[in-house]
């Protein structure tokens, strides 16, 4: 409950930064895209990680002026990066309360405006692991934010109860395999099945594949092998602030 009150001042109290992880496309060895994921530095409780507070703000509700503030961000820095001549799309996470939400899409629409971002340099990452209450709903609002031009990815992919059902309604581009099954597939050979089973469906599919959580060379070198392209993980680099996430990418040109 302390946690609840602090996290509903820590947006005003600008206690939130942005950090960027890379994606690389491992046929050419570039960053393709950067994944925002949001950090807390509490004054007085120091370092809280998204996985104690996304939760609590999906509930209370403070997810949505989060979502909004973590979007901003995120389009603002692509944008920087696109005037510093690289093209390169940033992955936000949209949680389910964000979805249902009557005003994501004008809030989406106004964003990209105010930061003068090409649609195509956003993709917005959608989890199945949290139910979507109204399926229809949230069909239509994809299906509004996919005609726009924005990019769609299933994140946690795997891990979810309809995953299959959303690939055949939902507008999708990309497909995050989830890290449960990536980071045991050098000894689990049911691991290698279910990898090598995303890969197939991807390609039917049409859908740009992201293998996430590859932390070694082997891991990469596996995952390659069986025709993955598109890699995310330590291996390459841990999400990092803006600035230095800018460094990499000028280092990588
Ligand atoms: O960054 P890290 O791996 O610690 O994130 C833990 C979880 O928090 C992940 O599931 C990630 O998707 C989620 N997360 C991080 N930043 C955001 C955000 O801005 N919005 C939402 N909805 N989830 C986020
Ligand atoms: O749920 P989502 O896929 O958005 O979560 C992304 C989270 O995964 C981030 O919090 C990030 O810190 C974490 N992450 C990214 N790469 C790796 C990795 O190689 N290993 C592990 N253990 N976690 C990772
Ligand atoms: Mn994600
Ligand atoms: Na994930």
């Amino acid at each position: 409950l302390a946690l609840e009150y602090a996290l509903n001042q820590a947006l005003e109290r600008e206690e939130f930064a942005v950090y960027y992880q890379p994606q690389i496309d491992t046929r050419t060895g570039a960053i393709s895209h950067m994944e925002a994921l949001a950090r807390w530095q509490h004054p007085q409780l120091g370092f809280i990680s998204p996985a104690q507070f996304i939760p609590i703000a999906e509930q209370n509700g403070a997810i949505v002026a989060l979502g909004h503030w973590v979007l901003r961000q995120a389009c603002a820095q692509a944008k920087i990066w696109q005037q510093l001549g690289m093209s390169i799309t940033v992955g936000v996470n949209l949680s389910p309360r964000q979805l249902r939400d009557g005003a994501l899409l004008e809030m989406v629409d106004q964003t990209l405006a105010q930061t003068n971002l090409e649609t195509s340099l956003l993709e917005l990452e959608i989890t199945e692991s949290a139910t979507l209450h109204n399926l229809t709903q949230a069909q239509s609002v994809l299906m509004d934010l996919h005609r726009m031009g924005i990019g769609l990815a299933l994140d946690d992919f795997g891990t979810g109860y309809s995953s299959l059902s959303y690939l055949k309604q939902f507008p999708l581009d990309t497909l995050k395999i989830d890290r449960s099954f990536v980071m045991d597939l050098l000894t689990q050979d049911k691991d290698v099945a279910i990898a090598k089973a995303i890969l197939e469906l991807g390609r039917g599919l049409d859908l740009r594949v992201v293998a996430e959580g590859v932390e070694t060379e082997e891991l990469q070198q596996l995952l390659q092998n069986f025709g993955c392209q598109h890699m995310q993980g330590y291996l390459f680099s841990r999400p990092l602030p803006a600035l230095e996430a800018t460094h990499l990418l000028q280092t990588q040109q």
